[in-house]
């Protein structure tokens, strides 16, 4: 029996570091009507979504909390978002910088459902980039300056209808990530991103950065028999350029809709959450054919070593 949900995603095109979060929640909100009009029940918004991708910046963590941190959410200038989505009765994905009553900083994105409440929260465990400055890099990559690594796992939550887990950007090339959730019986991974379209570590052919990001939710939504919804924000923010390339993956591994412009753009799917069934009864059977006992390395060792044999 077909289980449909109306899955969308929202793309945005560049914020950039003079645009005030109401305009960001602004075009979020056209987007989220938009979505709700085409039939979504969720909708899936960027990484890092109120504000600039500022990790390209160098400053201080204090000038980084002022300007672009959130210590709550929602928040008077956020507050509409969440009146809209519980109007349209549509939930959503969205990433933004999490300031902690500790003063603890995460890359954070929440899930919300279709009643306004936050369900589920994940905090950001893959921390590409550097925290040193690179003054000769064209720009930076400092998310590991300006977040902890997260610590709260990588969760799945049953909630309208599906079993929904969150990831962020960077997490989407790791196959742990998806394992981790697939072993949840997870349905649909909804992931927010800000990919650069340039390597400043070293000399990379462009057409790459696109081809490894959708590799990635393919080979992961199929291996793990689930929906992923990732949604960028692409374009160039101040000059500093982004790939776009949300998609919609399917458990098949096949993409059931992409974005075609690096700017402000919604796609939708109906999408069948029953469509994994098969896999995940069949060659995905994790009960019957995972071999965990041979995957010991996977825990033990970081970093890679030398060969076993
Ligand atoms: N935001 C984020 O995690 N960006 C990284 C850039 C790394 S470059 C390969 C990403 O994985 O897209």
């Amino acid at each position: 029996m077909p289980r449909k949900l109306g899955l969308a995603v929202a793309q945005m095109g560049p914020v950039h570091r003079t645009d005030s979060r109401a305009a960001a929640v602004k075009r979020l909100v056209e987007m989220l009507n938009e979505a709700a009009s085409r039939g979504a029940r969720v909708v899936v918004f960027p990484e890092l979504a109120l504000t600039t991708f500022f990790p390209r910046y160098w400053m201080s963590e204090e000038e980084a909390v002022a300007q672009f941190f959130e210590p709550s959410m929602p928040n008077p200038v956020v507050q509409p978002l969440f009146d809209a989505a519980k109007k349209r009765g549509i939930g959503f994905y969205l990433g933004f910088a999490e300031l902690t009553p500790e003063q603890e900083r995460y890359n954070t994105s929440i899930l919300v459902d279709d009643k306004g409440n936050i369900v589920g929260r994940y905090r950001k465990i893959h921390l590409p980039g550097h925290a040193d400055h690179k003054p000769a890099a064209p720009f930076q990559h400092l998310e590991k300056k300006f977040f902890a690594v997260g610590n709260e796992g990588f969760k799945v939550w049953n909630t309208m209808g599906a079993n929904i887990g969150m990831c962020i950007c960077n997490d989407r090339r790791w196959p742990e990530t998806f394992r981790v959730m697939g072993l949840q019986s997870v349905e649909l991974v909804c992931l927010g991103f800000n990919t650069p379209s340039h390597n400043i570590h070293w000399s990379e052919p462009p057409h790459l950065r696109m081809f490894h990001h959708l590799l990635s939710l393919q080979a992961n939504a199929y291996q793990n028999a689930t929906w992923i919804a990732a949604a960028a924000k692409g374009g160039a923010e101040d000059g500093f350029h982004m790939i776009g390339g949300s998609a919609i993956v399917s458990p098949t591994g096949e993409i059931a809709a992409q974005a075609l412009t690096e700017d402000d753009e919604v796609i939708f799917v109906n999408a069948d959450m029953a469509l994994g069934d098969n896999f995940r009864q069949n060659v995905f059977n994790f009960a019957v054919h995972r071999r965990p006992e041979h995957y010991q390395l996977i825990i033990e060792r970081v970093g890679a070593g030398k060969p076993l044999g």
